[in-house]
């Protein structure tokens, strides 16, 4: 009898394990997150029905569903008794086989918390009659088939049928950048990943190291911390390397006295960090690396002081443009300080974007007034000013030159100035980045834990790593 009950017991403790692994996302989803998120959209339309499709995984869809199976589609309806359909892949045990389960109906139903769930394969027979009796669809105009599809339907005149098509996506990506307390937890998580990441590497660097060793210690604390997926394909660039903005082949040996701007992500329930630090590949800053590195430390911690609700976007960029300038004016990289055309030769770039499912998250930064887009509370945006001196600097000059006003005998007196500066500081390229979270009374640096300033760097870096005994 004890025997028996013992084995019964492990029968269903092995029952219960199968239970749980299997029910592991069903148990993770927070149903009503994603259910508020469907009813404040719902309050911003008029009436009518939104039509999603995703036949990929898509981060609209996513965000107002929490379904993340590619071929899918969703219906909104405001003044419905069934508010949210869905459609999804139908279970089959055959496909189990090869590429495992999916939800299915019946868990689009009870994990989604779908009003009501078909098979995909019904979508477009069963569409017009939700159709049926809205004056107004909304739709992803991102989604071109779609849109086209909608749109071809409503010319056919008939009765209680929709007239109008609007483009769903602006007041989605309005609440996309305001982040809520769930997206925030996650952006956290993916945040301190990607930090732990950087601290290994700046114990595990040394010279003779290639890109894509480091690129693996990035990549395996990522995974081995729980993120999917790098947000964005890692970039690791050492020397010459580091003055190349988006370099991710990430395939050139470190030579002793090389900086490496390292720019990575880990991505966290989809969602993304982006952090860069710029180390010494060999622990210590030479006299020239810490004169640039200094310059751009002091302009990406002004920037960021200045972040709070009220203040523009723009604003936060040209306090680091304003400090960039400065530094370049007194180490002799531009002669001109209120020249428009200078300091863009070494910053060539906006340095703010948001932040959140996408790594160059939706929203508008805005160009009304020429402060941008005002911050708020729950946005997360970087901050990642940089200087990059590379060979190539000086000869995208005259390209650069084409869409300013400046005139040929300026640009010839400035060349001749500067050239000798620039070789002394070649293949010198430092960014530094952090992500800010917007809070009530001003911000929080997110990624505040992995050491921005020179002595911090050196004192990881003289540390020693387990992952490269
Ligand atoms: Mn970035």
């Amino acid at each position: 009898m004890k025997r028996i009950f013992v084995y019964s017991s492990v029968i269903l403790l092995f029952f219960f394990q199968v239970l749980a692994v299997y029910s592991f996302d069903a148990q993770n989803l927070n149903k009503e997150v994603f259910a508020k998120r469907r009813q404040k959209l719902m309050d911003k339309m008029e009436g009518g029905i939104a039509v999603f499709r995703a036949d990929a995984f898509n981060r609209d869809f996513y965000y107002l569903t929490g379904f993340d199976e590619p071929g899918a589609a969703c219906l909104l309806i405001p003044d419905a008794e069934e508010k949210f359909i869905l459609f999804v892949r139908p279970q089959s045990p055959a496909r189990i086989v090869w590429t495992g389960k999916r939800y299915g109906t019946e868990e689009a139903v009870k994990v989604f918390g779908a009003d009501k769930a078909y098979s995909m394969a019904q979508f477009e027979k069963i569409l017009p009659r939700y159709l049926m009796g809205k004056d107004r669809i909304y739709c992803s105009f991102n989604n071109k088939e779609l849109t086209d599809t909608l749109t071809q339907m409503i010319r056919r005149p008939r009765d209680n049928w929709p007239k109008e098509i609007s483009n769903v996506l602006p007041p989605i990506h309005d609440m996309r950048m305001i982040k809520d307390s769930y997206e925030i937890k996650l952006m956290r998580k993916a945040i301190d990943i990607t930090c732990d990441a950087l601290l290994e590497t700046m114990k595990a660097a040394e010279p003779g190291m290639y890109e894509y060793e480091i690129e693996a210690i990035i990549e395996y604390i990522f995974r081995k911390n729980g993120s999917q997926r790098p947000g964005f394909p890692s970039i690791v660039g050492s020397g010459p390397n580091s003055t190349i903005l988006h370099y991710d082949v990430n395939k050139h040996q470190t030579q002793d006295g090389d900086l490496i701007v390292i720019d990575v992500g880990a991505e966290y329930g989809y969602y993304t960090a982006d952090v860069t630090r710029t180390i010494p590949v060999n622990g210590k800053f030479n006299k020239k690396q810490k004169e640039i590195y200094e310059i751009v430390l002091e302009a990406q911690k002004q920037a960021i002081d200045k972040i709070a609700p009220g203040v523009g976007i723009y604003e936060v960029h040209y306090r680091a443009v304003e400090v960039i300038k400065d530094g370049l004016y007194r180490l002799g990289l531009i002669t001109d300080k209120e020249s428009r055309w200078q300091y863009r030769i070494w910053l060539m770039y906006n340095t703010n974007h948001w932040l959140g499912l996408d790594v160059h998250d939706v929203g508008s930064r805005g160009h009304d007034d020429g402060k941008g887009r005002r911050l708020e509370p729950g946005m997360v945006l970087t901050v990642e000013p940089g200087i990059y001196i590379g060979e190539h600097s000086l000869a995208s000059l005259s390209e650069t030159m084409r869409r300013s006003n400046a005139r040929k005998e300026d640009i010839a007196a400035f060349l001749e100035k500067v050239k000798p500066i620039v070789e002394k500081y070649m293949n010198i390229g430092v960014r530094i980045e952090d992500d800010i979270l917007v809070t009530e009374d001003g911000h929080e640096n997110l990624s505040s834990k992995a050491p921005r300033t020179i002595k911090e760097i050196e004192k990881w870096m003289k540390k020693k790593s387990y992952l490269n005994k």
